[in-house]
């Protein structure tokens, strides 16, 4: 067992605590940038460390760098709520988002890190017979996917969350919903650590405080990365930079049909265990769970307009605060402790690009907008797919930038009239 996968027994935990921590090992290493590889990837958020990973892993590659501008974990993979689920309506959407959520049944094993996969269930909510209807025919095509996804009246949903409003003066009544019982939560910054520490034992260098600042091309090939820390020349390069791949793409001479926004999230202050399983009002966009430290998490739905600033605008957080306490009222007396933002890549139809981008030899993770934390494993999985063999999985394949042209959108927005 090496140094970082090594386990503390509480004896050990005592001793290190009294030591004043000297004798923890870093989880990973701080190596030395050096000035070229076979395959960089920019962004250290979950998926560009999951990437790392796989390039590693499953492709035996040995030089390998992630590139990120801050620190691993500190945009949107550290600011996000956890929530992990499958429940897509389009068969290309379902098979990807069920292989990632079937990774991350594994992962702690895996990768010898705890990433606290709750599986409490993800409960929708519908307000209304029209919510009702699109939900019976969601739930029909996700069943069709092979998705584990149970239709249920409102009876049932009131007896899945006793504490919904199911008075029949409600502004937002129950009629029923639908629930992933294999849906979830799982610890975010655990899953960046997690697979940071797993690249790094492989060898993966995970370059931190690096901004990217442009491409190095050789004619049409992308050859290298201009960093503020000097040029690295790579064999392939690929980006996975979330809010800012519109940013990456303009530094490469492409432009992407990405728009970025501000999407926030709330926690309250921690309260005893009161809510088992994750509740989203798909028609209001407010959604909740519980984490293990207490606080109750609500996120809402996108600022209104296209942004890069990472904080949130206040009447997205009243209108969804407003919505989540006709829904819930025993929150009502709760204090809010703190409030943040992360940008996000929306596509036009609500799904990821993944593959090869215009400029030659730089692949491309992003797009995955309001619901890419679900999708790291898979991401970096495909990510290091394609960076690896130069082709297209069979599941990044409908997922093209190609689609933009061809037509073939896969519109889970219009699709699964889904909350994010
Ligand atoms: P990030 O974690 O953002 O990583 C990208 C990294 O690239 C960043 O660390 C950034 O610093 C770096 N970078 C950018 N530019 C450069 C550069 N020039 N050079 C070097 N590095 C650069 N998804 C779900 O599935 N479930 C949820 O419950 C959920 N809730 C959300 C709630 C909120 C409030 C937000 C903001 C998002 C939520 N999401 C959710 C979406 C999810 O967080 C993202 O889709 C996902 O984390 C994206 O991961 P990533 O690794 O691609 O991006
Ligand atoms: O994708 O499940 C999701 C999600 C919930 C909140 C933001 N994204």
């Amino acid at each position: 067992m090496t140094g970082s996968m090594m386990h503390y027994s509480g004896w050990q935990l005592v001793k290190q605590g009294l030591a004043g921590n000297n004798g923890w090992k870093p989880a990973w290493r701080t190596p030395d940038l050096q000035r070229s590889y076979d395959a960089v990837v920019v962004g250290g958020g979950g998926h560009g460390l999951a990437a790392g990973y796989y390039l590693a892993k499953v492709h035996g590659l040995k030089r390998v760098a992630v590139i990120e501008r801050g620190w691993i974990g500190g945009g949107n993979t550290g600011r996000n709520t956890t929530i992990v689920r499958s429940n897509y309506f389009f068969p290309e959407s379902a098979a990807m988002y069920d292989f990632a959520l079937r990774l991350y049944e594994g992962l702690s094993r895996e990768l010898n890190y705890n990433i606290m996969l709750s599986q409490r269930g993800v409960l929708n909510i519908a307000h209304t017979e029209h919510d009702m209807e699109l939900m019976c025919r969601s739930v029909n095509a996700m069943l069709l996917n092979g998705i584990d996804v149970e239709l249920l009246d409102a009876k049932q949903v009131i007896g899945e969350v006793p504490l919904l409003n199911t008075s029949p003066d409600a502004r937002y009544p129950i009629h029923g919903g639908f629930v992933q019982r294999r849906g979830g939560v799982a610890r975010h910054d655990a899953v960046a650590w997690a697979y940071a520490r797993g690249a790094s034992d492989l060898g993966v260098d995970i370059i931190q405080n690096c901004e990217v600042k442009g491409w190095i091309k050789d004619g049409e090939h992308v050859v290298g990365v201009e960093t503020t820390l000097g040029p690295i020349s790579a064999g392939v390069c690929g980006m996975s930079v979330a809010g800012h791949s519109g940013v990456l793409a303009e530094m490469a001479g492409f432009r992407l049909p990405i728009t970025s926004y501000a999407l926030q999230a709330m926690v309250s202050e921690p309260l005893k265990p009161i809510l088992d399983t994750v509740v989203m009002s798909t028609a209001t966009g407010a959604y909740v769970s519980q984490s293990d430290k207490g606080e109750l998490v609500f996120g809402a739905g996108l600022d209104m307009y296209p942004s890069y600033a990472q904080r949130g605008n206040l009447p997205v957080q009243q209108n969804i605060i407003a919505a989540m306490l006709e829904i819930l009222p025993a929150f009502r007396r709760l204090k809010m402790l703190r409030q943040w933002a992360g940008v996000v890549d929306v596509c036009w139809d609500y799904s990821p690009i993944i593959g090869p981008s215009p400029a030659a030899n730089l692949y491309m993770n992003c797009g995955w907008g309001t619901g890419g934390f679900k999708a790291t494993p898979v991401g970096g999985w495909l990510l290091a797919h394609n960076m690896a063999t130069g082709k297209h999985h069979e599941l990044s394949e409908p997922f093209d930038l190609a689609r933009f042209t061809s037509g073939r959108l896969v519109d889970e927005a219009a699709g699964a009239g889904i909350a994010h």
